[in-house]
């Protein structure tokens, strides 16, 4: 399994620039609250963690997943953050509410990216079960909340550093 190759939530610590500066937007979806929670805690203490202030991390707190880029977008009104990151767990049912859901949040927050120019992190876990999502949220599979973390001061970071030319890079973790 794909993520059982790549668990993110293992990282080197070295290699995650510090966050000292850097200020952060976080939306957390109340739908499925044990998970999304627990994603929040990994997310928050992880940008911590790495030197964010916590009066430099703004969380605000949507209905849904649904809201989620709703609610980026107004956070972004409010707040000149570096990064904002996602949080929301989307559980299959009976009828296809997911794909409509999970399909939303992708294309919304790409959007949000690319005309803010801002990282924006897409944090939505989206299982086919309960369980499944609890293995991404703490359990075996890691916690994509501290993932979602990562990701968004890698992210912060590049928008940071002007790219050099001439640099011959190694590639990959
Ligand atoms: N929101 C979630 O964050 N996770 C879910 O698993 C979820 N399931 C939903 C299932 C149905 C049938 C509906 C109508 C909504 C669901 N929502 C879920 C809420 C959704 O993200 C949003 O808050 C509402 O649709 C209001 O816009």
């Amino acid at each position: 399994m794909a993520s059982a190759l790549k668990n993110l939530s293992a990282y080197n610590d070295t290699d995650v620039p510090n966050a000292e500066e850097m200020t952060f937007g976080l939306v957390v979806a109340e739908w499925n609250t044990h998970i999304t929670h627990a994603l929040y805690e990994g997310c928050y203490n992880t940008l911590v963690k790495h030197g964010a202030k916590p009066e430099n991390i703004y969380t605000m707190q949507v209905p849904g997943s649904f809201e989620l880029t709703a609610g980026a977008r107004i956070l972004n009104g409010q707040q000149n953050v570096d990064a904002v990151i996602c949080l929301g767990c989307v559980i299959k049912g009976e009828t296809s509410h997911d794909e409509y859901i999970n399909q939303a949040v992708a294309i919304g927050l790409t959007n949000l990216g690319l005309t803010t120019g801002k990282p924006h992190i897409f944090g939505l876990i989206t299982t086919n079960n309960e369980q499944q999502a609890l293995d991404r949220a703490g359990g075996k599979h890691g916690n994509k909340g501290v993932e979602s973390a990562i990701t968004a001061i890698r992210m912060a970071f590049l928008k940071k550093t002007p790219i050099k030319g001439k640099e011959k890079r190694a590639i990959g973790f």
